[in-house]
């Protein structure tokens, strides 16, 4: 099914060397033909790219380049589909969007071109998550969590799981519709090992939750301890430029600065706080119950203590937490001393550090991800623990006096969750694939 005729720049606008410009839908190669000033019937060799002249409807030439037709369903959205690779800047592209509004396009509203590649089944809903990330992607880990995505990893294992559910409502249906034939109704304690197998699986993606979400979005790795540990010179060392202020006055930093940064290639979200003390100074206390707030919200805390200074209460609280790694800094001033040493000023233990915190951070998620593809969005995360809660709420009706029909209703629910996970939407296979299964008409 062809929908009406879109068109975007797919590239980034600005200055570059090329662009592409692409459209999709009814009519798309009607369109082109007339760019390229061809015959109405000029053949459209299918994805070869084509050097060619673009013109406006009057014949003034825009660019010459290169188009490529993608006749539908082979295509991205899986309608017909045409991309126009002209040169870049402001002007051409511009020019060709212009031309093409004027041969019957519109303008592609954001995603437009995803949005019609998953209504047509050329990817899930899943996938188009993945595609998005992966444009947005900014480290390594990112673009290997995306890719993965995208492969279908997820969707495959998404899939597997509500076809547990569609198994396991036609058992249901079989019970509730035939409770006195012959053979009896299906075994309860067969039914309910097959929910909680189906439980187990939920589960085990919803243990990926947290590091697929990490590596997505980053982690907070937050730098704290009393004024002047040398936080904001380990900062400015770990992102290689003097970002915040240093000075030898304690309570130099009062706001909280972030930065982004590309650790050995995962993503984190580094923040340099105020330094914790008792500040009599209002300015000082409001930065440092800031600096409480991001202790609170961080995936590492990276606790400052000058190298051979014994921890004190405070500081030893906060060591003990799980998710806290002390760090002695000013380790050139006192190089004999114990802990994990950087400076700041002679960049040694920096290397060290990194490795400890990717570590810390992210060494699960390689061995994770061998297992079980992760699960990368709190969507993901809702759908399931909800489809979870649904199959939990189904166990007390699969006991011997139970009621099958509340049993179904509950899978049923959980399958609706994960259909709209996934972008599925259709009812009718669940009673296909009842019939087909157990041949319910003989
Ligand atoms: N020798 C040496 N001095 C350092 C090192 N790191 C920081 N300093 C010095 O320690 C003092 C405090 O450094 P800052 O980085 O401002 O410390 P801070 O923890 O951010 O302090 P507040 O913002 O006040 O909480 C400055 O005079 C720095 O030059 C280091 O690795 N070696
Ligand atoms: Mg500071």
């Amino acid at each position: 099914m062809l929908s009406d005729l879109i068109a975007a720049l797919a590239t980034a606008s600005g200055r570059s060397a090329l662009a592409v410009v692409r459209i999709s839908g009814r009519d798309a190669f009607v369109a082109a033909r007339r760019i390229l000033g061809w015959a109405a019937d000029a053949p459209t060799p299918a994805r070869q790219a084509i050097l060619a002249p673009f013109h406006e409807a009057d014949g003034t030439p825009i660019d010459r380049g290169l188009v490529t037709f993608f006749p539908g369903p082979a295509s991205y959205t899986g309608e017909d589909l045409v991309e126009f690779s002209c040169h870049g800047g402001l002007l051409v592209p511009g020019q060709l969007l212009a031309a093409l509004f004027a041969a019957g396009a519109r303008l592609a509203t954001p995603g437009e071109f995803t949005r019609r590649a998953v209504l047509n089944g050329k990817i899930d809903l899943i996938q188009a998550e993945a595609i998005g990330d992966l444009v947005e992607a900014t480290t390594r880990a990112q673009g290997r969590g995306a890719l993965r995505q995208l492969d279908g990893g997820l969707s495959a294992r998404l899939n597997d799981l509500r076809q547990q559910l569609v198994d396991l409502l036609a058992l249901l249906s079989y019970d509730i519709d035939f409770p006195e034939e012959d053979d009896g109704p299906v075994d309860r304690g067969t039914i309910q090992a097959r929910l909680g197998s189906a439980r187990a699986g939920i589960e085990a993606l919803l243990g990926t939750a947290h590091l697929g979400e990490r590596v997505r979005r980053g982690a907070l790795v937050v730098l704290a301890g009393r004024p002047n540990a040398g936080k904001s010179s380990l900062f400015n060392a770990l992102l290689r430029v003097e970002r915040a202020l240093v000075t030898e006055v304690p309570g130099t930093t009062r706001d909280t600065i972030e930065a982004d940064l590309d650790l050995d290639g995962w993503p984190v979200r580094l923040a340099d706080t105020a330094g914790l003390r008792d500040s009599t100074d209002r300015i000082e206390r409001l930065g440092i119950a800031v600096s409480r707030k991001y202790l609170a919200a961080a995936d590492l805390t990276l606790l400052c203590v000058e190298a051979g200074r014994r921890l004190d209460d405070e500081e030893a609280s906060l060591a003990a937490g799980p998710s806290t790694l002390v760090v002695r800094t000013k380790a050139d001033l006192h190089p004999a001393a114990d802990g994990l040493l950087v400076s700041a000023t002679t960049g040694a233990g920096l290397p060290a550090l990194v490795r400890a915190v990717v570590d810390r951070l992210f060494g699960e998620v390689e061995r994770f991800a061998d297992l079980e593809p992760m699960l990368t969005r709190e969507r993901h995360r809702v759908a399931l623990t909800q489809a979870d809660l649904e199959l939990m709420e189904a166990m007390p009706h699969l006991e011997d006096d139970g009621d099958a029909v509340l049993a179904a209703h509950h899978v049923r629910r959980a399958m609706a969750s994960l259909d709209e996970l996934i972008g599925v939407v259709d009812v009718e296979e669940v009673l296909g694939a009842i019939f087909e299964r157990f041949c319910v008409g003989k």
